[in-house]
C-alpha cells in the first residue's frame, strides 16, 4: 500500500501524463509545491515499489501497476469533490476539504459514497429534499 504522500504523488503524475503526456521533476515539484529534490527521492521510492520507472535523464514513465493506482486515487479525489459540491459544501473548501480526508477512508468508505453520490444524482428530487432540511437547519 503507498503512503499518504506516495499517494499524492502518483495522483499527480497521472493527471500531468494524462494532460501532457509526460511528468518531468519540474513539473511534479511545481504541482506539489515542493523542493525538485523532494520529488527526485520521492520518484526513486516510487521506482523501487515499481509504481513507475525512473531514469534520469530520460524522464518517468508508470508501470500498469502505477497506471491503475493513479487512475483510482484521481477517481477517488474526484468522487470525492462530487460528494462534498452535492451535500452543498462551498466550493472554496471543497479542494482542502477533500486533500485533507482522500488518504484516510478505506475503499469501503469510498465505494459507499459513490452509491450515495448516485442516490442523489439518479432522482433530482432527493437533493432538493436535502437542501429543504439545510435550509430549515439555517432558520433554527
Ligand atoms: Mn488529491
Amino acid at each position: 500500500m503507498p503512503t499518504p504522500s506516495m499517494e499524492d504523488y502518483l495522483e499527480r503524475i497521472y493527471i500531468l501524463i494524462e494532460d501532457k503526456g509526460y511528468a518531468r521533476v519540474s513539473d511534479i515539484a511545481e504541482a506539489l509545491e515542493v523542493h525538485p529534490s523532494s520529488v527526485t527521492k520521492m520518484v526513486q521510492k516510487l521506482d523501487k515499489s515499481e509504481y513507475l520507472i525512473y531514469e534520469r535523464y530520460r524522464g518517468l514513465v508508470l508501470t500498469a501497476k502505477g497506471k491503475k493506482v493513479g487512475k483510482r486515487l484521481v477517481y477517488r479525489h474526484e468522487l470525492l469533490e462530487d460528494f462534498m459540491r452535492l451535500i452543498g459544501v462551498e466550493e472554496q473548501h471543497i479542494y482542502q476539504d477533500v486533500e485533507g480526508i482522500e488518504h484516510h477512508l478505506s475503499w469501503d468508505a469510498i465505494d459507499r459514497i459513490g452509491d450515495l453520490v448516485q442516490f442523489f444524482q439518479e432522482d433530482k428530487t432527493r437533493i432538493e429534499a436535502l437542501k429543504h432540511v439545510q435550509k430549515k437547519n439555517e432558520e433554527d
